[in-house]
């Protein structure tokens, strides 16, 4: 934990923004909208399991509005806040299918975003972490209005990327390619605080984390590898811890902090979804980012997740992400046992 309690995300933002004095501003900008979208959505998410003591559920709220599904009301607020804010172009998520054009009488301004505004909502039942994930390019289409062309850029190029956890505490995590630092809320002033400076995932974990129950769907390859992590050898620290939350931030917060090695493989259950269950633009690129910015590695089993050039808004990768140590010995499996 970092010792100099008290410093929030605008001043953070200020501190970088003076190692670089070209910066324009806008980048801060973009920052605290959405740190304020995220609390909005902190606070909802916190009330969740409030829903049917208050008597919320149903068609109607005691407002006598339409009681809205959390994810959809994520969605909404980001949107909204993000839309309006001057600072983009065009925006994606996960719950649309297609390119979100800025509103029109707003500002259109030199960014795009991608984002899943609340991932792993099947868990808010069940009073488990879920979270936000952002990942911001730079705009490269002609013309004032960006386009999918502005979406779909590799992870390579993202000028910042960050997740919100809604866990125990809210806390944002975010690279703008100076390190990985990490803002726990003060829900008492609203304000999130810097807790933890410059994350480096470790050389080399004991944990890994995968929905094991997968496992006949998954290629000899990822099979070879997870029975090796269970094999007992002290030397290597085998066998491995098994952790699995089955919401990815919360999975990935955990990783990058403690190490180890979080898997979501491509698999042969449902054969509409070859690659997996994962999105690249909205989960994959962004905490491939933090995790390469944090000292670690991102891979699709046969190279850095930031390197594939996306092909569609919605596209899904092998996801394999962590500790060095174990995203390498990873590929040396799949390299050994899988052909391309
Ligand atoms: P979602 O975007 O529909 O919420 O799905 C993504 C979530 C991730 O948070 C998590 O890693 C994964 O689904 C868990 O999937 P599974 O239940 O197949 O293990
Ligand atoms: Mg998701």
């Amino acid at each position: 934990m970092d010792r100099k309690i008290g410093i929030d995300l605008s001043r953070h933002i200020y501190e970088m923004q003076r190692e670089h004095p070209a910066a324009t501003g806008e980048l801060t900008g973009i920052l605290n909208q959405i740190a304020f979208a995220s609390k909005i959505v902190h606070r909802e998410v916190s009330k969740a399991g409030l829903v049917e003591i208050l008597g919320l559920t149903g068609d109607k709220n005691v407002q006598g509005e339409d009681v809205q599904k959390l994810d959809d009301f994520a969605n909404q607020v980001f949107l909204n806040i993000l839309g309006k804010s001057g600072h983009f172009c065009v925006m994606a998520t996960e719950e649309e299918n297609g390119p979100v054009c800025i509103p029109d009488g707003y500002g259109r301004g030199h960014y795009c975003i991608a984002l899943d505004p609340l991932d792993g909502s099947s868990n808010i039942d069940v009073n488990v972490s879920i979270g936000s994930i952002f990942a911001i390019h730079r705009k490269v289409s002609e013309g004032e209005d960006g386009t999918e062309k502005d979406m779909l850029q590799p992870g390579r190029k993202l000028v910042a990327a960050g997740y919100i956890v809604y866990g125990s505490s809210t806390m944002l995590v975010l690279s703008t390619g100076n390190g990985v630092h990490g803002f726990t809320l003060d829900p008492s002033v609203g304000e999130f605080l810097r807790s933890h400076t410059d994350i480096r995932i470790p050389e080399k974990g004991k944990i890994y984390s995968i929905n094991e129950g997968n496992y006949p769907y998954w290629s000899t390859g990822v099979r070879e590898y997870i029975d090796f992590l269970k094999q007992k050898d002290k030397e290597s620290g085998r066998p491995y811890a098994a952790r699995y939350i089955g919401s990815m931030v919360a999975d990935i917060h955990r990783t990058l902090l403690k190490g180890g090695i979080f898997m979501y493989p491509a698999d042969s259950k449902d054969p509409k979804k070859p690659q997996g269950k994962l999105r690249l633009l909205y989960e994959c690129a962004p905490m491939a980012f933090l995790c390469e910015q944090a000292g670690g590695k991102a891979s699709t089993g046969h190279g850095p997740v930031l390197d594939v050039e996306p092909t569609g808004l919605h596209q899904r990768v092998p996801f394999f992400a962590g500790s060095a140590h174990e995203v390498d010995r990873l590929e040396e499996f799949i390299r050994k046992y899988d052909r391309k």
